[in-house]
């Protein structure tokens, strides 16, 4: 076994081939060729030196079938993964080849899953039309709001803040990302409090409300949270899937689906390794695991406040909300089976007056979260649910906000404060 066995520009991946589309920048020593081939033996089952081994070994080997300046296609055998082991398969393909000196940056842009890997997962247990039904919406975005600042509210000022929101026609109250179980906001004061402003915001408003609590935590610990949400009566768990890791979220997942909860998935750690264009793995390829994994609704971006082009927005939004899509010299194919969509989530830096344009760009099944676009409402909390409301009705009824805020006064106090935004 020699580095020149792991490449072939003739090969025609196999149908079950999992495949990865690669951004590669070698290092001066080495041509694209030279880089990409180690990188399929690093991530297969090659080595640096030449080897004898036996036959049926050669046939685990990646290859190296395209190559198109600085990307690269590689294709890997499906038995070189463990079905149903995120862990096992990134550590194949995106593990020890982001640290090799043959290259300078490596990003994974793109892969083509298997159907036998996709099956192997279980999938979003609600999935959009799932979490659709919770609510009863089926022709408007689901809305959630955090409660800002981030961290620091006693238990009971983050209940008040929720039932605020809830009253102001909020479906979703949110704990931020880093909010989970802190001295001055303990997990289970909080779910309590919140689960009873909820009930009272359900009565008065006659409509359905849920509370993304966040469960973070190490895996035994999260499954006693999700037990408590459980028997709350909540329907939602939210939970960090990056910090906690792959092997955290299947545990959950199938926790979660066995109490009947959806989950919120929150990204938070992904711009560690997304944001690079030379170096990491794309969000894309985040949103196609979070898929498989089975989360419900993913934070997806929205060209807010926080990094991400409307183009690179929309291929996640592809990815978590489609059945399938064509390769495109940014993805590579794929086919979801009957793996179901997730909501997409947007949020970072959002206010009314500029939702507009991603209902524009996705429809109404998505989702909205707006935190300081909410609670810096000059008006407070509730009427800053009322003015999203208000930008969500106009869009419905096909008025541009600024006209529609003319006769809708806290839509007019929230465009007077922050303006109304479109996407370059
Ligand atoms: C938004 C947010 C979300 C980010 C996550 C925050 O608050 O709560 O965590 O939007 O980013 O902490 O910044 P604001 P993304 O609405 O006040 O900005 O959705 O891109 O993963
Ligand atoms: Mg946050």
């Amino acid at each position: 076994m020699k580095y020149e066995d792991f490449l072939n520009l003739k090969y025609k991946p196999a149908s079950n081939d999992l495949i990865v589309m690669f951004r590669i920048t070698p290092s001066k020593e080495f041509s694209v060729k030279e880089a990409a081939i180690r990188v399929a033996a690093e991530s297969s089952n090659g080595t640096w030196s030449d080897l004898k081994v036996p036959k049926h070994i050669i046939k685990l080997q990646a290859k190296v079938f395209d190559i198109n300046k600085d990307i690269i296609k590689v294709a890997y055998p499906v038995e070189l993964f463990e079905k149903n082991n995120m862990s096992q398969i990134l550590s194949s393909i995106a593990g020890n080849i982001f640290g090799m000196k043959a290259v300078k940056g490596l990003r994974i842009e793109d892969v083509t899953w298997p159907k036998s890997i996709i099956k192997s997962f279980k999938g979003p247990k609600f999935g959009i039309k799932g979490v659709q039904k919770i609510f009863g919406i089926k022709d408007r975005p689901i809305t959630a709001t955090v409660p800002k600042p981030k961290v620091g509210y006693y238990p009971s000022e983050h209940a008040k803040i929720g039932f605020e929101a809830w009253m102001g026609g909020v479906d979703l109250l949110k704990d931020d990302e880093n909010l989970s179980n802190q001295s001055f906001n303990k997990f289970d004061k909080r779910l309590k409090l919140c689960m009873n402003m909820r009930e009272k915001a359900e009565k008065l408003t006659g409509e359905k409300k849920n509370y993304l609590i966040n469960i973070t935590a190490e895996t035994k610990e999260m499954i006693k949270r999700l037990k408590m949400v459980k028997d709350y009566g909540n329907e939602y768990v939210m939970i960090d899937i990056l910090t906690t890791g792959w092997a955290a979220v299947q545990t959950i997942r199938d926790e979660a689906g066995d109490a009947g909860l959806a989950i919120h998935a929150h990204r938070a750690f992904h711009a560690a390794f997304d944001r690079n264009p030379l170096h990491g793995l794309s969000m894309k390829v985040l949103c196609e695991i979070a898929r498989m994994q089975g989360v419900d609704q993913l934070h997806i971006g929205a060209m807010g406040k926080l990094a991400g082009s409307a183009s690179e927005v929309n291929d996640n939004h592809t990815k978590t909300s489609t059945m399938g899509n064509k390769e495109t010299n940014t993805m590579l194919a794929q086919e979801w089976y009957d793996t179901k969509p997730v909501l997409s989530m947007c949020s970072g830096g959002l206010h009314p007056g500029i939702v507009h344009p991603l209902l524009e760009m996705f429809g109404t099944s998505i989702g909205l979260q707006l935190g300081g676009g909410i609670h810096s409402h000059p008006g407070g909390t509730r009427k800053g649910a009322i003015a999203l409301r208000q930008a969500i009705d106009a869009y419905k009824k096909g008025v541009n906000v600024t006209e529609y805020a003319k006769t809708h006064k806290e839509l007019d106090e929230a465009i007077k404060k922050w303006g109304v935004k479109v996407y370059k």
